[in-house]
């Protein structure tokens, strides 16, 4: 088999968890007694920005308010997204979300064939290891080599740095995986790293720029197996052989 390890974006690429963050944030925002509300279509938009915290950040300095006052806020913008990221680990513990059809599948085909797997996401390892933890059971944190989350510092998708840190660490070239992906920032990066990218939308990204895409499907249950992602990589791999 050419390919050698599945890389995942974790949200909307796993499980459609937008709803859930946005939950979050807005009761962050209750706890630290802020008059903020994200409803759903300010939501949309602050999606373009990548991470929760640089997402508050930008929401501070879009704000008509005197410059002091923005760079208290900005201040507080830390201590804000941990109060959220401790709301959405409790939802998703709650069970309120679940992996989008498909996933769960083509994990066992890829353990099963001996395929790793990998994370590659702007969100935070907690987050990770709830959404893991509660979907798949706590044991299947270990089924990934790698689980690059967006804590590191490293530069967010669109930037490829993350993709590209995920395929050094897997000690792989880009040409050895597939990258899956959500949103238009995810499939920027990963082709960026050069890497073949899957990209199934939600209704948060179904409006994004899919044109880079290799293949763009509903969802993995169709044409998202094993062997029909691996045909689909190898005809991509002779195809850039033959432009090269
Ligand atoms: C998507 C994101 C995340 C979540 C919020 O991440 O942009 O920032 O919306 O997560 P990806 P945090 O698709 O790369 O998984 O608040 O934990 O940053
Ligand atoms: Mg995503």
């Amino acid at each position: 088999m050419t390919v050698r390890a599945l890389i995942f974006d974790v949200d909307g690429t796993l499980a459609d968890t937008e709803e859930l963050h946005r939950q979050a944030f807005n009761a962050a925002f209750a706890a630290q007694r802020l008059p903020w509300f994200w409803g759903q279509r300010i939501y949309r938009d602050l999606l373009k920005v990548a991470g929760g915290r640089e997402r508050i950040g930008h929401f501070v300095d879009a704000m008509d308010a005197p410059a002091a006052e923005k760079s208290k806020l900005r201040a507080r913008a830390i201590g804000i997204h941990t109060e959220k990221t401790q709301f959405y680990a409790r939802y998703v513990a709650e069970g309120r979300v679940a992996l989008r059809d498909g996933v769960a599948r083509l994990f066992r085909e890829a353990r099963a064939a001996h395929v790793r797997l990998a994370l590659a996401t702007t969100t935070t390892r907690s987050s990770v290891d709830a959404l893991l933890a509660h979907t798949l059971g706590a044991r299947s944190i270990r089924w990934f080599d790698v689980i690059a989350t967006g804590e590191r510092g490293i530069p967010k998708k669109p930037a490829p740095d993350v993709y590209c840190a995920t395929v050094q660490q897997l000690g792989l070239r880009p040409q050895d995986v597939i990258a899956f992906e959500d949103s238009g920032d995810g499939l920027a990066a990963a082709k960026a790293a050069q890497l073949f990218t899957v990209v199934t939308p939600t209704g948060w990204t179904a409006d994004h720029d899919f044109a880079g895409a290799d293949l763009l499907l509903d969802n993995l249950t169709r044409g998202g197996g094993l062997g029909t992602l691996c045909a689909a990589h190898l005809r991509w791999l002779h195809s850039s052989r033959e432009a090269a």
